[in-house]
């Protein structure tokens, strides 16, 4: 399991990359020290002035400033903080990375879809060995449409509309790739969103800032626990946000465990109960605590529930309830962690959920070696969902935005 490391402090070298004449030394290290008698004593009055405001509304401000000072610094690898920015510019982001970011993020995508890749390049180098594209031809592609778990009717509509577009005029396996590429992106793209940060405007019950509510579910083992560590990681260390983590999946005690070791690493608030405990009690406590505390943002985790337990579903349905006691407009963000290796049965999934809760977006993880990366695109086609993010791998780098147009090229297994 690979953790995040902290960035070493760059060393300050103003002082010896040039050098004062004595006498000059001399002031400015005068002058600096009238600047440092000068803050201090702003700071005091400062300290003052916010000791009196405690009762009040203390927490914020004093924890934001330090804390967040070393993780302002570019990090190597492409970030989900990028698409939280903006709603709309994930798919346009592409240009605006730096090439070590981008050679990152283009390996792991590449790398985590090659299973996928390799059965629709394949499929088609196999099978483009006439030049005309004839009705076997296109037999044969929708069937590699639908190994790559596209589904039937997304690999029957792609199909016919190359059929529309092409038929008996000569194709070559590269520009079936990339017309394959340019329909899939454009089914993609409405779906390539970023997970929004900030909670709403709006006071709760108590009159306090709230921090932005986000509920994560899915069936058992999806991946719910470590991609809530991975938000967290980059929440925290990207965006500068102050997490809380609420331990909303009391049926295990090593799933408490697993959730303090993610919220020791990304300094978040932790809240959890005894195993066993009411779930809805936990989600209920980790609001109040957030609130108190003074976190932007909470992360609820919840345990994995076989979608067709009717139990396990109620108690979901329960948590939220609970949490609407506090603001009606609680959870902000039900996220369906969905694990890609299921492929198809993704689809039911998502249907169970969203016939009980509200579901507003996705995560889907383990595309690295999966053979069924293609899922991705026929959830697009059927809910429309937005995919916050993808997981390519175990480790917190591995958590990322959702670009349309490299997903599909990764997916046909185009160079990107
Ligand atoms: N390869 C790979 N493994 C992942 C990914 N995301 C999560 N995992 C692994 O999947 C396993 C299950 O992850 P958890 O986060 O515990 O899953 P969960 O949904 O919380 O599981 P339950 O709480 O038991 O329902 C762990 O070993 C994770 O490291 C991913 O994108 N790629
Ligand atoms: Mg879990």
């Amino acid at each position: 399991m690979a953790f995040w490391r902290k960035k070493k402090k760059t060393e300050e070298t103003s002082i010896n990359d040039a050098p004062l004449p004595q006498g000059e030394v001399v002031e400015a290290v005068e002058e600096t020290i009238d600047a440092v008698e000068a803050a201090v004593e702003v700071i005091a009055d400062t300290a003052a002035e916010l000791a009196e405001e405690m009762s009040t509304a203390p927490e914020e401000e004093a924890e934001e400033i330090p804390e967040n000072i070393e993780v302002e610094a570019p990090e190597e690898t492409p970030i989900l903080v990028e698409a939280y920015k903006s709603l709309d510019a994930l798919g346009d982001e592409a240009e605006s990375e730096d090439e070590a970011e981008k050679t990152g993020w283009i390996s792991r995508l590449s790398g985590g879809l090659s299973k996928s890749s390799q059965k629709i390049g394949q499929g088609l180098g196999d099978l483009i060995s006439k030049k005309k594209l004839d009705h076997e031809t296109l037999e044969a592609l929708e069937d590699i449409l639908i190994t790559a778990d596209l589904g039937p009717a997304l690999a029957a509509r792609l199909v016919g509309e190359l059929e529309s577009d092409r038929f008996g005029k000569d194709i070559t396996e590269q520009e079936i790739k990339e017309y394959l590429a340019d329909k899939i992106t454009a089914i993609l793209k409405p779906c390539a969103r970023g997970l929004e940060m900030k909670a709403p405007e709006t006071t709760n019950i108590q009159g306090k800032k709230s921090p932005r509510v986000i509920l994560v579910c899915g069936v058992n083992g999806v991946g719910k626990t470590t991609t809530i560590g991975k938000l967290a990681h980059q929440m925290h260390f990207k965006a500068g946000k102050k997490v809380a983590l609420g331990a909303a999946d009391t049926f295990r005690a090593a799933a408490v465990e697993q959730l303090q070791i993610w919220a020791e690493r990304t300094d978040s608030v932790f809240v959890s109960k005894d195993q066993g405990a009411d779930a809805a009690a936990v989600a209920f406590e980790s609001y109040q605590k957030s609130m108190d505390e003074g976190a932007d943002i909470l992360m609820i985790d919840t345990a994995g529930r076989l979608h067709n337990k009717q139990h396990l579903m109620a108690e979901l349905e329960k948590i939220i309830r609970v949490l609407k006691k506090h603001d009606e407009n609680l959870p902000h963000e039900v996220l369906l962690v969905l694990d890609s290796t299921t492929g198809q049965n993704a689809i039911t999934q998502v249907e169970t959920f969203k016939s009980l809760v509200n579901v507003t977006g996705l995560i889907v993880t383990k595309l690295d070696g999966s053979a069924k990366g293609g899922v991705v695109v026929a959830l697009a086609e059927q809910f429309g969902l937005p995919v916050y993010a993808i997981g390519v791998g175990e480790t917190v780098e591995d958590l990322q935005p959702f670009k349309p147009e490299d997903y599909a090229k990764a997916l046909v297994g185009l160079e990107l």
